[in-house]
């Protein structure tokens, strides 16, 4: 009620809040929040102020940042009926009928997740993602599902941007409940990089669906069927969801050569998915390597071959993939995943918003309300501003992509990992060897995790001068990167074809591989006994309880969770900071309000700021809700 005063209020909503704002409407910040809330939170800003944030390497004084204009929407009508409130009441078979059967195309929106992955590594902030979450489901109850959740978001979340991905998935479910939400899982590595007990991987799913999970887009980086099924049979089990088993895509079903990657191969596996169980096949390719006519090719044959409806996701690297969605539509394809404009395009998912236009007066066409499509790209245009520190830098399409076959989610984070191991300047050596190391691998399939230790292996190899000649001549006087060692003793599975014999001798240097589930080899989880343990351990300095939530991100990151619980003690919650705020402090004069939970509101104004004392600490003021407050910040420049 409190922040609905706020936020009702005229003066705040027509952006006219001045430094008065509190003396003038005093019935407004009647509610007076623990000291202790509050002054974490003026320490972190108070850090960020004088130190900058540790995750933005550089910034631009002349930056301008506009404030993101939300479209409107009409907050007391209730959420027209969408694809979710379908799935309760046909429940996934009835759903996967149901979606076969519908003659127009879908779209999944994957703005909220693929697309900000892809082009500003994973940082988007659910700051930003909530503002438009309501009246998005409300303006646009035709998506068909919104990707909202897990890949690299999972870890980000919690690593650079201080948040619980927990939270971040309820909040975004009350505020879309009738979309289906949807999220990416790595089959038996989770949301993680690496194998997981298979007793943790399915609480996770059951608690996902638990806190609003829908779709389970399913995939393996190897496309191990002995990763994929066992997880479709989790949602099956655990959920009342939809199971979307996925097939990467790599090669080039068209090139006569390729003998690996086969239109065969693919219709294989899709029919092996099709028996594990899934709902929903998906085609993953997310390097954007399906081309216009292979698409045409791949989904006509799975359309004959297949009973489940088709979801064909991609990424635009190439810029030629919104004519690999017509063909695929064409085709038959049943959905097609695709972001907002502005947030669309390059290594994200192709334009949202230009290929429902130009779907009109086709017989497939969905019908939506481009004009309102159109005011949300903006906003994420305008969003898009206050992350230019994580930009790739990537400004056209690249046919180059047909070569090095990197993933778009990895692609935009490879720029800034060669940056920081100074090899900026020879990025084109890094994606030269990366197709090298793929070659020397046996061609495999490249998505997270795999993408990861091939990519690990070609800046570790340009890093140290290093040919794949020197690695075969010289390879066991060599010290290789943990994730490649790794690899190569089955941490990930199996890929297609198996391991090139030679290459996995060098590595591992007389170590067994195993063949079978790296998941075998885990011991399954204790929760009772080791959720207690854990409540022990991490006892000091929280306001809250923990939930089994909490314990799974544990069990999945330790190291990324317990720095975040160290965070979390110091500086309280940080995840309601203004994006502008959080990433660049404030400026002496500004003002902000963050709401520190439903109804708790502070109004901070940044005073001023002293110069360093001998033992180079600053003294910051600020004005909390009317009062003043100092905090002493050490300077470490
Ligand atoms: C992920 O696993 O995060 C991906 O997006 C892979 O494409
Ligand atoms: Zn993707």
């Amino acid at each position: 009620a409190f922040l609905n005063n706020i936020l009702n209020d005229s003066t705040f909503r027509e952006g006219k809040v001045t430094v008065n704002y509190i003396q003038n409407t005093p019935e407004l910040f009647k509610i007076k929040e623990p000291r202790n809330r509050a002054t974490k939170m003026l320490n972190f800003l108070g850090d960020v102020i004088v130190n900058g944030h540790e995750d933005v390497k550089f910034t631009d004084p002349n930056k301008k940042l506009i404030k993101p204009n939300v479209p409107k929407f009409n907050k007391e009508q209730n959420h027209p009926k969408g694809t979710k409130d379908i799935l309760t009441e046909l429940g996934p078979e009835g759903f996967s009928k149901w979606l076969k059967d519908e003659k127009k195309i879908h779209y999944t929106d994957t703005t909220m997740r693929d697309a900000h992955q892809s082009l500003l590594a994973t940082r988007m902030r659910t700051y930003d993602l909530q503002k438009v979450a309501e009246g998005f489901a409300k303006n646009h109850p035709e998506v068909f599902s919104m990707e909202v959740w897990g890949g690299a978001t999972f870890d980000v979340c919690m690593r650079f941007l201080k948040e619980n991905p927990w939270e971040r998935l309820r909040i975004l479910r009350e505020a879309m409940p009738n979309v289906l939400l949807q999220m990416l899982l790595r089959g038996s590595n989770g949301v993680g990089y690496t194998a997981y007990p298979d007793n943790l991987i399915e609480r996770f799913v059951a608690e996902s669906w638990e806190n609003g999970i829908d779709i389970f887009r399913i995939f393996d980086s190897q496309n191990w069927m002995k990763s994929i099924g066992p997880t479709i049979e989790h949602v099956r089990k655990h959920t009342k969801g939809i199971a979307e088993g996925s097939m990467c895509y790599t090669g080039d079903i068209l090139n006569p050569d390729h003998k690996k990657y086969t239109l065969d191969y693919y219709l294989q596996l899709a029919k092996d998915i099709e028996n594990a169980g899934a709902h929903i096949l998906a085609i993953k390719d997310m390097a954007g390597l399906l081309k216009p006519y292979a698409a045409k090719e791949l989904i006509t044959a799975l359309k004959s071959e297949v009973d489940i409806p088709i979801h064909l996701h991609t990424h635009d690297t190439s810029s030629i993939q919104s004519a690999t969605y017509l063909k695929a539509i064409e085709a038959g394809v049943d959905v097609v995943d695709v972001a907002l404009a502005g947030l669309s395009g390059l290594t994200s998912q192709p334009n949202f918003n230009s290929l429902a236009e130009s779907m009109r007066y086709q017989p497939r066409e969905n019908e939506l309300d481009i004009q309102k499509l159109n005011e949300y790209s903006t906003y994420w245009s305008d969003v898009r501003e206050y992350y230019y520190p994580f930009e790739s830098g990537l400004k056209s399409g690249t046919a180059e992509v047909y070569k090095h076959e990197i993933p778009g989610g990895q692609y935009s984070n490879l720029i800034p990992q060669a940056e920081s191991l100074g090899l900026k300047d020879r990025f084109t050596e890094i994606t030269d060897m990366y197709s090298q190391v793929n070659e020397l691998f046996g061609n495999v399939i490249k998505v997270t995790p795999s993408s990861k230790v091939v990519g690990d292996m070609a800046q570790y190899l340009v890093s140290n001068n290093l040919s794949i000649q020197d690695f075969m001549a010289k390879g066991d006087s060599l010290s290789f990167p943990e994730s490649v060692k790794s690899f190569f003793k089955g941490d990930l599975g199996q890929p297609v074809g198996g391991f090139p014999e030679d290459v996995q001798k060098i590595v591992l240097r007389g170590e067994k591989p195993y063949t079978d589930r790296p998941n075998a080899h885990l011991d399954p989880i204790d929760f009772d006994k080791e959720f207690k343990a854990f409540k022990k351990e991490f006892d000091e300095g929280m306001d809250r309880e923990w939930e089994m939530t909490d314990f799974l991100s544990y069990k999945l990151y330790p190291k990324v969770f317990t720095d975040l619980y160290n965070h979390y003690v110091k500086y309280g919650k940080v995840m309601q900071i203004p994006t502008k705020n959080f990433f660049y402090g404030m400026k002496p004069g500004e003002e902000i309000i963050v709401e520190l939970d439903k109804g708790k509101t502070l109004l901070i104004e940044l005073v001023s700021i002293t110069e360093a004392n001998e033992d180079g600490e600053k003294e910051v003021f600020f004005k909390i809700n009317g009062q003043t407050r100092s905090i002493l910040i050490k300077d470490h420049s």
